[in-house]
Parts: structure tokens; sequence; C-alpha cells
């Protein structure tokens, strides 16, 4: 049995039947993790739902910004961008049963025997590990819970506030919870996000740096694995932190690590990329 972890794959399905193919997957006995953000943007958003859903026996999964942008989508919270590539999710027979099981994925996910972290943006440098999960667990909740889904749904979307107080209550404190786990880049040494930045290490406000940049960082002796951030290119100088998204739907390769032998292999995408990515970094509010 191999365990394999795989970068965004924003509706990407042709690379990452290669990639399986190529280490000869078996879902009876092996596991994939994801890091989210499996839909949006890509030519295969749909077909690439459903091919989780099949095999979601085999599955870890985290959800992204994309995935939760498709949740309130789908519950009539918020409507479709211009640039979202999600309309034949909407529109198909088993969209219920799909947006379903995804609304029942984690925020993050925690391996005790490999001390391995599985999140899609990161966790901000002044929670502990104990910290991050019970966090996880509050919006974790809310998603499972339909009569709070569409409030929370409703309220996840902001900037606002900057920085996480443990006497935030209600949908506030839980879009500052998601904003960390699912969107943010740069913060400073407290915790306070800097949403608006979305390229690499040298476009970081002043006063701000990447989350895992800092040596008092509380999870820094836990392994994280995390997607979210395509221009990083899969570089991550931080010990122990392994950036998986390589910009798959941008024109980049996909990436898939082995977890057990550390033996990483690519795939790039066949299809045309979604649009320039610059731009739409800068624009695209579900990247948001
Ligand atoms: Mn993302």
């Amino acid at each position: 049995m191999s365990t394999y972890a795989v970068g965004d794959l924003q509706g990407c399905l042709q690379p990452l039947q290669c990639l399986l193919r190529e280490v000869a997957f078996e879902p009876s006995k092996d596991k994939l993790w994801l890091v989210g953000d499996l839909v949006n943007r890509g030519p295969q958003s749909l077909e690439t739902l459903r091919f989780l859903y099949a095999m979601r026996d085999s599955l870890t999964c985290v959800l992204g910004n994309h995935d939760l942008h498709l949740l309130a989508v789908a519950h009539n919270i918020e409507r479709l961008k211009k640039s979202d590539t999600l309309q034949e999710i909407l529109d198909a027979p088993d969209c219920a049963a799909l947006i379903d099981w995804l609304r029942r994925q984690k925020l993050l996910h925690y391996d005790a025997e490999r001390d391995c972290l599985l999140v899609h943006a990161g966790i901000p440098p002044q929670w502990t590990l104990a910290k991050a999960l019970k966090r996880a667990a509050e919006v974790e909740a809310a998603l499972q819970d339909e009569q709070r889904l569409p409030l929370f749904l409703d309220g996840m979307y902001g900037n606002q506030p900057t920085l996480w107080d443990k006497d935030l209550h209600g949908v506030t404190r839980l879009r500052v919870i998601t904003n960390y786990f699912t969107r943010m880049r740069f913060c400073t040494p407290a915790g306070e996000l800097e949403l608006k930045s979305k390229e690499g290490l040298d476009s970081a406000p002043p006063g701000f740096a990447p989350w895992f940049s800092y040596p008092e960082r509380k999870t820094r002796t836990h392994k994280i694995i995390f997607g979210h951030w395509a221009a990083l290119e899969g570089q991550c100088t931080a010990a122990n932190v392994i950036a998986l998204d390589t910009g798959c739907v941008w024109g980049g390769q996909m990436t898939l690590l082995n977890l057990d032998s550390g033996e990483k292999h690519q795939c790039r995408c066949a299809a045309t990329p979604a649009t320039d990515p610059a731009a739409t970094r800068a624009t695209a509010p579900a990247s948001q």
C-alpha cells in the first residue's frame, strides 16, 4: 500500500489520471490525499468530481477556496463568476450527491502516524496543532449542519477581520478561520492576513511574509502539505513544509508526491491554460 498526495486539480482530470497510471495507483489498496481546489478554471470540473466520488473511499481531501465557492453557488448563496467553469456541475443529474460529498470534507487533516498535516493554503504561525484542529473542526461542523450551512456560506466571503481573536463569534469567527486555511499566502508573525498579493515570494507587502517562513511558527515541528499558491512553483524553503500546487491549470504541471518515498511525479496538462494566469490571479474573485 502506498499513499500519495496531489496538488490542486482545478478540473484537470487528464493529468491526474496520467499520474495515477504512472504510479500504478490501485484504489483498493493505495490512498490519495488531495490539497483541495478540486474544481474550477480547468476543463473538466464535473468529470473530475465524478472520478473522485467514485474512488472516495481511497481519498483524504481538504477543501480549497474554489470548492467552498462551488458549495456557495450550489446552495444559491453566490452567483457564478465569469471565469468560473462550474455550470456543468450544477446542471448534472448527480449534482446533489457530488455537492453533499464535497461539504463533508475537512479543512485540515492530521495523520498522527506520519505527524503530517494536509491543508489547502496553510496554518497561521500563532496556532498550535491542537488549536488548528479545533478551529478547523468549528468550520467543518458548520458545513455538515444543514441548518447552519447557508449562514456559513453566505458569511464566509470577505477579507475582514484580518487577524484571529478568540473572542470572535458567529460567521465572523468562521470567516477568519476559513481564510487562514483556504486563502492565506502572506501574513505577519502574529498572523495578520494580507489576502491581495498572489504572486511569488518577492510580492510580499512590507511587514508580511509567507505564513510558513516564520521561525516561531507553532506547527514548525510537524510536516505540512499544502497547495493554493501556484506562483511558488512547488518551491518552499521552510523545513517540513511541502508546496504541491505547481499551477497545472495555468499551463504548468500537476505534482504527485509519494508520501512514503518522497518521490515526486509530474504531468503537464494537455488542455489550454484556463486564461492568462497573471490577469486571472489579479482579478479572480473565486481565488479570493
Ligand atoms: Mn486555492
